[in-house]
């Protein structure tokens, strides 16, 4: 998806204008995929643009970071205010914002040891990841015959930026065969997560997400989304899926920061319900959550001024 400049990105400390905000070509993230990063939205509420679950979102990075040996040179605190300060000095409304924190110029090899961390933060307006419509629509989705990373190769609970070339391989794979998005299974063949969502499945009246060990990224929607879901009085549970619990499921939806909540229609050309009434009603106590109109959830929105 095309990015769309804003005024400023936050560079190791300070506001820089968009175009200034550069790296060079040895940076070692660039060659070894040594960084980590985050995917935050920030939405229009009463009060001003509302940051979802921020310091939940920053906390998380440092995680990714602490997961592959990397030591972030700021706190938690200093990383929610430069965010902030992102947000605000873009004027928008409404954003997507990526932080990232990654190896620089000046050390080149494997040994990461040596380097020194640096942190940008960008935010640019983004739409629907998934299309406009999909929680109505749905999409189409197919299992991808590239499985997701085996606890000991990458650990799929870190956002690392070379985690991706297998989201990647995976999300090209569907499209040019026609589909959506991919689902990935693990490599003992229970079902992990998509390329950039988490995954819900409904049987038998129970709304199933699979766990981090299955290889799911500990994701902040699914989180909310699982509480939401509580709170209207469905029983949640987290606990493995098998491919076939999708080809027969009631109700699949998928979640994230970017594709927020958003129907299956299909999996692998099987037909699944859609738009579920459980998604449908999730879909929309989460539309609300977010833009702070739902009282329950006003501590998830961190006002950016
Ligand atoms: N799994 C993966 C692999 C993943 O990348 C994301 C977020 C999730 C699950 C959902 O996590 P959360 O956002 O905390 O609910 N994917 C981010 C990046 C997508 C991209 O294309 O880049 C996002 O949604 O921002």
């Amino acid at each position: 998806m095309p990015i769309t400049p804003t005024p400023k990105i936050w560079m190791n400390g300070s506001l820089v204008d968009w175009d200034d905000a550069k790296i060079h070509v040895l940076t070692h993230t660039l060659h070894y995929g040594t960084g980590v990063f985050e995917g935050i939205r920030a939405y229009e509420t009463a009060d001003g643009p509302a940051v979802f679950r921020l310091t939940d979102h920053i906390v998380r990075l440092f995680n990714s970071a602490k997961i592959i040996g990397m030591e972030i040179p700021y706190t938690v605190e200093e990383l929610v205010q430069a965010t902030k300060d992102t947000v605000a000095s873009t004027g928008l409304p409404s954003c997507y914002i990526r932080p990232i924190a990654y190896y620089g110029y000046g050390e080149m090899g494997l040994n990461t040891l040596p380097c020194r961390t640096e942190v940008a933060i960008a935010c640019w307006p983004w739409g629907a990841y998934l299309g406009d419509d999909a929680v109505e629509k749905g999409v189409r989705m197919k299992i991808s015959s590239w499985t997701r990373h085996d606890h000991n190769i990458m650990p799929p609970a870190s956002k690392t930026t070379g985690n991706y070339v297998n989201s990647s391989l995976a999300k090209v794979e569907a499209l040019k065969a026609g589909y959506d998005e991919a689902i990935m299974l693990a490599p003992n063949g229970l079902v992990a997560e998509c390329t950039g969502e988490n995954l819900f499945c409904v049987r038998n009246g129970i709304i199933l997400t699979p766990p981090t060990s299955a290889g799911a990224l500990e994701g902040i929607t699914q989180q909310s989304v699982s509480r939401i879901a509580g709170d209207l009085g469905f029983d949640v549970r987290v606990d493995n899926l098998a491919r076939s619990d999708l080809y027969i499921a009631e109700e699949i939806f998928v979640c994230g920061t970017a594709a927020e909540v958003s129907s299956v229609n299909s999996v692998d050309d099987r037909a699944v319900p859609c738009p579920g009434p459980k998604t449908k009603a999730i879909a929309e106590v989460y539309a609300a959550a977010v833009r702070g109109q739902d009282a329950r959830y006003r501590d998830w929105c961190e006002l950016a001024v």
